[in-house]
């Protein structure tokens, strides 16, 4: 129990992790001579981060240009307005620590929570409990209390940074990339005491020592999870530093906050954070704003639009998944009050527009289309017979629906194939450090290595049509052994007392037929046999072979 009451649970055994001045890195690794200058990374006139060097010039975090350019004249600038490069790395560190616990949560693009109390308990049932307190790790360990719980939380933790020492090794042997670590008991105090030393350092708290790291924070906006809006609410009524918060009545907070927000807030304050580690799953949305000197015309907007949404189609393209909603963002800025305001809008969007899952290939009508659903919100949501001034617009996508997975299909067996084929190209990830796109496999890219159509065919044969309508892809060009996996396991285990039945209707090619799985020519002869028996059955009517949308359909000789 804590002095406020509030219970405090210590059963786990929490790691945060964040890359150490992460966008510089990113462009030393791809310039190795940035590697000793005062590097600065841009975006517009802001200097958004800056390597170690830049900061013992005074640099910091989100300075002006000009100012940073006046503390440091050498300073080296790189434009990190693209995010992409930052966004791939950034993936390849979760997918390290991914290794280490199925628990993992991404925070922006450089940090991760990994929750790692599994792991702790594997490792200590197969060390002697006895060793805990001889386990020897370079963290820093904050805090003046010595730590003497009656739980085992020490030992664990002592095991926890263990495991992040092994974690950051990891990502710097495999990705060249320095970061700090926190290690704790809750994701409030990793989180906090990961900050205390940078960089290239790792830092551990004992819960015993949680009111005295809050209390080395400045005032609540320092705790993570107290934005400015919630700040500001409490400044109104006189709460400024940590201790005001601890402090604060209840009821005092309840007429602001409902009652479990005003609790949670105080067990911020004290350190308490039962909140879980959520395992992180794809974005839920993906987005791209620009913010732009005033645009004053129609055409201007449509313009920067169209610029935007180019670069996030590839995004979207990279998740993989079928946007359904499109938002608009505009920042309006009004010339007589001098205040900017942001407003947005969504609109329903046809998934359909994205299906061929590759924007080179995307119908340019398509784009167009979204174009002007972005225009008609525009419209909407700005008076435009009247002047108008925008400073940022932006695009996103909210919703999504996963790609069809065409089960019970032919293409299910391929689709699946394509999954495990996925799986592996994470392990050659992890162990072979090749890039995010071959991780990312995704079925246009395996299709245009073994799409048949790619090869240049005077003449499409209809089986080539048909496995092109199909998304039929040839076994012997790709390269994933579980690919004949796959084809066994459906033969054997599904399908093999059937085959001897399967027999070439009249009407297909027969040599078009025995070139097909076994598993298609079932479902060929299937669909003929089906057509057979509903034709019977409508003895009056004339005998027509009904295929419908069968593969059948593609092979019948007409
Ligand atoms: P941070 O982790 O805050 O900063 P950092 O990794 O550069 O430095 P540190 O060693 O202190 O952790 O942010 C991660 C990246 O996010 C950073 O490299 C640049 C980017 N960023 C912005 O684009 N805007 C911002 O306001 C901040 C703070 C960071
Ligand atoms: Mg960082």
């Amino acid at each position: 129990m804590n002095t406020n009451g509030y219970k405090d649970e210590h059963a786990r055994t929490i790691i945060h992790i964040d890359l150490d001045c992460f966008y510089a890195q990113v462009e030393t690794l791809k310039r190795s001579e940035l590697k000793n200058v005062p590097l600065g990374i841009q975006q517009k006139n802001i200097v958004v981060t800056s390597n170690y060097i830049a900061r013992e010039f005074g640099i910091r975090k989100c300075m002006l240009l000009t100012e940073a350019m006046q503390l440091c004249p050498n300073l080296v600038l790189v434009n990190g307005e693209d995010l992409n490069d930052y966004r791939t790395m950034s993936y390849k560190v979760t997918a390290l620590l991914q290794k280490y616990s199925e628990v993992v949560e991404r925070l922006g693009l450089d940090e991760n929570f990994v929750d790692v109390t599994k792991l702790v308990e594997e490792k200590l049932r197969s060390m002697n409990s006895s060793l805990g307190d001889q386990i020897q790790s370079v963290t820093n360990v904050f805090g003046s209390n010595e730590g003497y719980c009656q739980c085992g939380c020490e030992v664990r933790l002592k095991v926890g940074s263990l495991i992040a020492e092994e974690m950051r090794r990891l990502i710097y042997t495999q990705l060249g990339l320095t970061s700090c670590a926190g290690i704790a008991h809750n994701k409030l105090l990793a989180k906090i005491v990961c900050s205390k030393h940078k960089p290239n350092q790792q830092s551990m708290i004992y819960p015993d020592n949680a009111l005295e790291l809050m209390l080395s924070l400045n005032n609540v906006e320092s705790i993570p999870g107290i934005g400015k809006a919630t700040a500001d609410l409490l400044q109104n009524i006189g709460i400024r530093t940590i201790e005001d918060l601890q402090n604060a009545e209840l009821i005092e907070l309840k007429k602001l906050f409902d009652i479990d927000k005003a609790k949670f807030l105080q067990n911020l304050s004290y350190g308490i954070d039962n909140s879980q580690v959520k395992k992180s799953g794809k974005p839920s949305s993906i987005g791209l704003e620009d913010s732009c000197r005033l645009i004053c015309a129609e055409k201007e907007v449509k313009e920067k639009l169209r610029e935007l949404l180019k670069r996030l189609l590839l995004l979207v393209e990279a998740d993989g998944r079928l946007p359904r909603t499109i938002k608009l963002t505009v920042r309006k800025f009004d010339k007589l009050t001098k205040m900017s305001r942001r407003e947005t809008k969504q609109s329903n969007i046809n998934s359909h527009f994205f299906t061929s899952g590759c924007v080179a290939e995307m119908n340019p009508n398509n784009i167009e289309k979204i174009l002007m659903i972005l225009m008609n919100m525009f419209r909407k949501l700005v008076k435009v017979h009247k002047p108008f001034h925008i400073t940022l617009l932006g695009i996103s996508f909210v919703k999504f629906n996963e790609r069809p997975s065409y089960r019970n299909s032919i293409a299910s067996f391929l689709r699946k194939d394509l999954e495990v084929q996925s799986i592996i190209n994470i392990e050659n990830l992890i162990s072979n450090e090749s890039s995010p796109e071959s991780r990312n496999q995704s079925p246009s890219s395996c299709r245009e290595s073994s799409d048949p159509e790619s090869e240049p065919t005077p003449k499409r044969s209809k089986l080539a049509i048909f496995k092109r309508n199909r998304n039929f892809f040839e076994y012997d060009t790709c390269e994933s052994p579980s690919k004949l996996r796959v084809q066994d396991l459906q033969l054997t285990s599904e399908k093999r007392e059937n085959i001897q039945n399967i027999k070439c209707p009249p009407s297909v090619d027969e040599s078009v037929f025995q070139e097909l799985p076994l598993n298609v020519q079932q479902e060929i002869w299937s669909d003929y046999a089906k057509s057979e028996i509903d034709s019977a059955s409508c003895a009056n009517k004339p005998k027509k072979m009904k295929t419908g949308n069968s593969i059948l359909n593609y092979l019948v000789q007409k």
